[in-house]
C-alpha cells in the first residue's frame, strides 16, 4: 500500500466501512501539516516530554552548548527529574504498584545503535544511569527485577527507599477503594522521554518512568522496551513515547515513527501516523492517551498525541519553550 493511500483509507473508512473495524468519526480531522522542515541542519537541539521536560532540557542544554554528547545530555537531563521527590511518575516519589512497591522502567540509546535498559527495578533512584551501565558494561540490552537491582548495587548505585511521605499518602488514599483502574494521566507530568541532537550531529534518547500508578505487581510498560518507548537511528532520527504503554508496545511505536521518517515523513507527520495507527487498532479509545515526540537528523522536531493536553519542551539556540502538541481527539 502506498504511503498516502493508507491515510486515504483512514478517512474513507470513516465514511464507508469495509467490513473491517469501523473508524470513528473523529478520524476525519483536518490533516494539517504544520511542522517546519529545516533545509540547513539545526543543532544542537533537545526535546523532552511534558512540563518536566523543561527541567530536563535545561540540564541537557548546558551539556549540548558546550559541545557535549547527546548521550550525556539526555541521561543527565532525565536524571534530574528522576531525583525530584515531588514528581509522582518518575524515580523517587513515583507512584507504587497496587501492592505498594515502586517499580521503575528505563532505557537509553546512542548514535551507534547501542542501547541499555532496566525493567521492574526497585530501590534505585536513577534507573536511567543503570540502563546506561547495562549498555556500556554488559553484553546485554536489558536487565529486569532483582537482577537489575543487584547489578546496580554492584555498579555502586545506592539502595534507596523510593516511597515518599506524599506518595505513601496518595497510595493509602487509593487503598480505600483499591479500584483497579490503571489510567494514564492525560493532563500532565508523566514519563520523561528526552531526545537530543548534539553539535557533532549525533542523536541519543532516554526514557524513564514509574509506569502506571497502582498497576499490577510485575507489570512492565513500553518505557524500557527499545523500539516501543524509545528508538534512535542516527541515520534517520529518534523518537520516544509517553502514555498507555500497552498501546505503544502493540504497534512498536517509536520504531515505527523512525521508520516512517526514514521513508520521508517529517517528525510530526510520522508521530501523527503512529497515533492514527493506535486509534485504528483499538476499538475503545476511552482514556487511552499516547504521545510521541520525534527529532530527525537535521534537527526537525515533531510531537503528536491522541488527546489534547500533551506538551513537550523544545530547546535550541535562544529558544526554550513548552510546546502544545497537535492531537487527534479533542
Ligand atoms: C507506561 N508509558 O508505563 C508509561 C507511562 C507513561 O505517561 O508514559 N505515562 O505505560
Amino acid at each position: 500500500m502506498k504511503k498516502n493511500s493508507r491515510r486515504n483509507f483512514i478517512k474513507a473508512s470513516a465514511i464507508a466501512p469495509l467490513g473491517v473495524a469501523i473508524a470513528p468519526s473523529y478520524l476525519i480531522a483536518e490533516d494539517s501539516r504544520k511542522a517546519t522542515r529545516f533545509v540547513d541542519s539545526r543543532k544542537p537541539v533537545a526535546i523532552a516530554t511534558w512540563d518536566h521536560g523543561m527541567i530536563s532540557n535545561r540540564v541537557s542544554w548546558e551539556i549540548l552548548q558546550n559541545n557535549g554528547t547527546a548521550l550525556d545530555a539526555v541521561e543527565d537531563g532525565v536524571r534530574v527529574v528522576e531525583s525530584d521527590p515531588n514528581g509522582s511518575t518518575v524515580g523517587i516519589g513515583g507512584s507504587p504498584d497496587r501492592d505498594g512497591f515502586v517499580t521503575l522502567d528505563a532505557c537509553i540509546m546512542n548514535h551507534k545503535n547501542q542501547c541499555g535498559s532496566v525493567a521492574y527495578i526497585q530501590n534505585i533512584e536513577n534507573p536511567i544511569s543503570v540502563a546506561r551501565k547495562v549498555m556500556e558494561e554488559t553484553p546485554h540490552v536489558m536487565l529486569a527485577g532483582d537482577g537489575a537491582y543487584q547489578f546496580a548495587i554492584e555498579q555502586g548505585f545506592p539502595h534507596r527507599d523510593l516511597l515518599t511521605d506524599k506518595s505513601k499518602e496518595r497510595y493509602q488514599k487509593w487503598l480505600k477503594t483499591s479500584k483497579y483502574e490503571p489510567v494514564i494521566n492525560i493532563e500532565n507530568h508523566d514519563t520523561i522521554g528526552a531526545l537530543a541532537l548534539d553539535s557533532h550531529g549525533n542523536l541519543a534518547g532516554a526514557c524513564t518512568t514509574s509506569g502506571m500508578a497502582y498497576k499490577m505487581h510485575g507489570r512492565v510498560g513500553d518505557s524500557p522496551i527499545i523500539g516501543a518507548g524509545l528508538f534512535v537511528d542516527n541515520e534517520v532520527g529518534a523518537c520516544c513515547a509517553t502514555g498507555m504503554g500497552e498501546a505503544i508496545i502493540r504497534i512498536a511505536g517509536s520504531a515505527i515513527v523512525v521508520e516512517l521518517m526514514r521513508n520521508g515523513r517529517s517528525p510530526m507527520d510520522a508521530c501523527r501516523e503512529a497515533v492514527e495507527r493506535i486509534i485504528l487498532k483499538h476499538d475503545d479509545m476511552t482514556n487511552l492517551q499516547v504521545g510521541f515526540i520525534a527529532l530527525d537528523k537535521d534537527g526537525n522536531h515533531g510531537g503528536f498525541s491522541v488527546y489534547k493536553n500533551f506538551s513537550f519542551a523544545l530547546t535550541y539556540k535562544d529558544y526554550h519553550e513548552l510546546v502544545k502538541s497537535e492531537f487527534k481527539i479533542s
